[in-house]
């Protein structure tokens, strides 16, 4: 069993007492023990490198690190590190079970590409992270409460055809490596971010068709919402696409896992599935944040779903998206999210 942050944090602060007294430096300069302060350089895709260089053809080719892929490499900063130079931070440990863990040395993460495993490691690290990052943008944590400000595990493996899901619980992330492997995609390791999210915020959540929908355009929505967020809008693809790159291998061009602009009406397109119907949602969240913006938008998404119940209907939960606008932005606010819900037949 890992340690707990606290004992973390006593045997950092134990660590730096007895250093004091001996007179030396705790620790290196680039990692505050138990704090989890460190950075380090590293390589990754932001998000994805086909809405990056608007090359709708580019093909997996079996993880081949083909030239045209060149431009989409883009060196970032990690941070939130614990220090030891692993994939170890405040909101995220990566674990792989198909390569040997990433490694950093002085700070930096070697530059490592789409062809070997531990860029995948960095990605999940990176992606991870930054969704929270984006969260805390909005003020869960200071202005608002904290949302899912925990260490979850992500792992790699090669589970399922292609298929990123949860097993055991909830909170953690396993992304699986079918087609474009889908830790090359940062839409989809911020869609699985969003279950956990959820689950941050009522454990268990999901445990119906609707509200399982509901999970699947969450996660859909904040995968576009924290890509335009860290990356900008997108240029050469369509803000509303959802995982452009991971989908190369099962869609046709222009290549979307699924898209947050469609026009799914309830209940007549419900089909039973969660990922389809979740469509119907996905587009609800989008006209909120095409009326009011980014910022509010994803604030009185997230704060309304601490009113969810684990089981919630679409439209226990659109009214309580309802009151959230009301409570946190006035009655013009509130009359966007319920235009948005009746839109889709939901109010
Ligand atoms: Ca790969
Ligand atoms: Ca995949
Ligand atoms: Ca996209
Ligand atoms: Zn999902």
């Amino acid at each position: 069993m890992p340690p707990t942050r606290s004992a973390v944090l006593a045997a950092g602060l134990a660590g730096a007492l007895a250093a004091a007294v001996a007179g030396v430096a705790a620790t290196p300069a680039t990692a505050q023990a138990g704090a989890y302060a460190a950075t380090a350089t590293a390589t990754v895709f932001a998000p994805n490198p086909v809405q990056q260089l608007g090359l709708q053809d580019l093909a997996d080719a079996k993880d081949a690190d083909r030239p045209e892929f060149g431009p989409a490499y883009t060196k970032v900063t990690l941070t939130d590190l614990d220090g030891s130079g692993t994939l170890t931070g405040r909101y995220v440990r990566v674990k792989s079970s198909t390569g040997a863990a990433a490694k950093a040395v002085g700070g930096a993460f070697p530059a490592y590409h789409r062809d070997v495993d531990q860029f995948e490691q960095v990605m999940g690290y990176h992606w991870v992270t930054t969704a929270q990052h984006y969260i805390q943008s909005l003020g869960f944590g200071s202005t608002l409460r904290p949302v899912n400000q925990r260490q979850i595990e992500l792992r790699i493996n090669q589970y399922g055809g292609d298929n990123s899901f949860f097993r055991d619980d909830k909170a953690n992330i396993s992304l699986g490596k079918g087609g474009v492997d889908d830790g090359e995609d940062a839409e989809v390791i911020v869609h699985e971010y969003g279950h956990s999210v959820q689950d941050g915020q009522v454990p268990g959540f999901g445990t119906t068709l609707e509200s399982g929908a509901i999970g699947e355009a969450f996660g859909d929505y904040l995968a576009v919402a924290v890509s335009s967020w860290a990356t900008g809008v997108p240029a050469r693809t369509d803000e509303a696409c959802v995982a452009d790159w991971d989908s190369v291998s099962y869609t046709s061009a222009p290549h979307c896992l699924r898209r947050l602009d469609g026009t799914k009406h309830y209940p007549e397109d419900v089909r039973g599935e969660v990922h389809a119907d979740g469509e119907i949602w996905s587009r609800a969240l989008w006209d909120i944040r095409r009326a009011l913006g980014d910022r509010k938008a994803s604030t009185l998404i997230i704060e309304a779903q601490f009113d969810f119940a684990p089981d919630t209907t679409f439209k226990a939960a659109a009214e309580a998206t309802v009151a959230a606008a009301r409570r946190l932005y006035g009655t013009s606010a509130a009359s966007a999210a319920t235009k948005a819900f009746a839109d889709r037949g939901i109010l």
